[in-house]
C-alpha cells in the first residue's frame, strides 16, 4: 500500500475515493500528481456511509482552494456524480473495478450522467489518466505544467522507440 506524502502547500487536486479498498487503484492518481509535483490531498468519502461528509466536501472544495477533484468508487459508483452535482469544480470519475462484473459496473454509474451534471469519466482502473486530465486542467493556467506534460508525451514516445528497437535485435 502507498502511504499519502505530506507536503505542506495547499491542496490544488482532491483524490477521494469510496473506500480505503479503493486505494490500490486511485494510488496511481496520487503518484502522477506527485510526479508533476501537484500538492494534492486524499480522503475517503463514501456517497452512501457518509453522505453528509460527501456533501459538505463538495460543497467546500472550491473555497478550500481545489482546482479539480479525482473520484474514485466501485460497483454502485455513485460518488463522483453526487460530488458533481454540488461544485462546480471539474470532477474526474474513476471507476474502480470490484470483485463482479470486471467493473463495468462502476463505469456505466458514473459514466451515465445526466445532461448538465458531467463527469469525466477515465477507463476502469484508469486513475493514472485522471491525474493526467487533471494536470491538464492545471497546466491551462500554469504554462510550466504545460513544458511538463510535453516532455511526459516525449518519453512515452522514446519508451515506445526503445522498445521497438530492442524488439528488431
Ligand atoms: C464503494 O463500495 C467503494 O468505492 C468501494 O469500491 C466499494 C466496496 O467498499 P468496501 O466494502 O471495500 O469498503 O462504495
Amino acid at each position: 500500500m502507498v502511504s499519502v506524502p505530506k507536503d505542506s502547500r495547499s491542496p490544488l487536486v482532491g483524490v477521494v475515493m469510496g473506500s480505503d479498498s479503493d486505494w490500490n487503484v486511485m494510488s496511481d492518481a496520487a503518484q502522477l500528481l506527485a510526479d508533476f509535483e501537484i500538492p494534492y490531498e486524499v480522503e475517503v468519502v463514501s456517497a452512501h456511509r457518509t453522505p453528509e461528509k460527501m456533501i459538505a466536501y463538495g460543497k467546500t472544495a472550491a473555497d478550500r482552494g481545489l482546482k479539480v477533484i479525482i473520484a474514485g468508487a466501485g460497483g454502485a459508483a455513485h460518488l463522483p456524480g453526487m460530488l458533481a452535482s454540488v461544485t462546480t469544480l471539474p470532477v474526474v470519475g474513476v471507476p474502480v473495478p470490484l470483485g463482479h462484473l470486471d467493473g463495468l459496473d462502476s463505469l456505466l454509474s458514473i459514466v451515465q450522467m445526466p445532461a448538465g451534471v458531467p463527469v469525466a469519466t477515465v477507463s476502469i482502473g484508469g486513475a493514472k489518466n485522471a491525474g493526467l486530465v487533471a494536470v491538464k486542467i492545471l497546466a491551462t493556467a500554469t504554462p510550466e505544467l504545460t513544458g511538463r506534460l510535453a516532455s511526459y508525451a516525449e518519453g512515452l514516445a522514446a519508451l515506445v522507440e526503445r522498445k521497438n528497437t530492442d524488439l528488431q535485435s
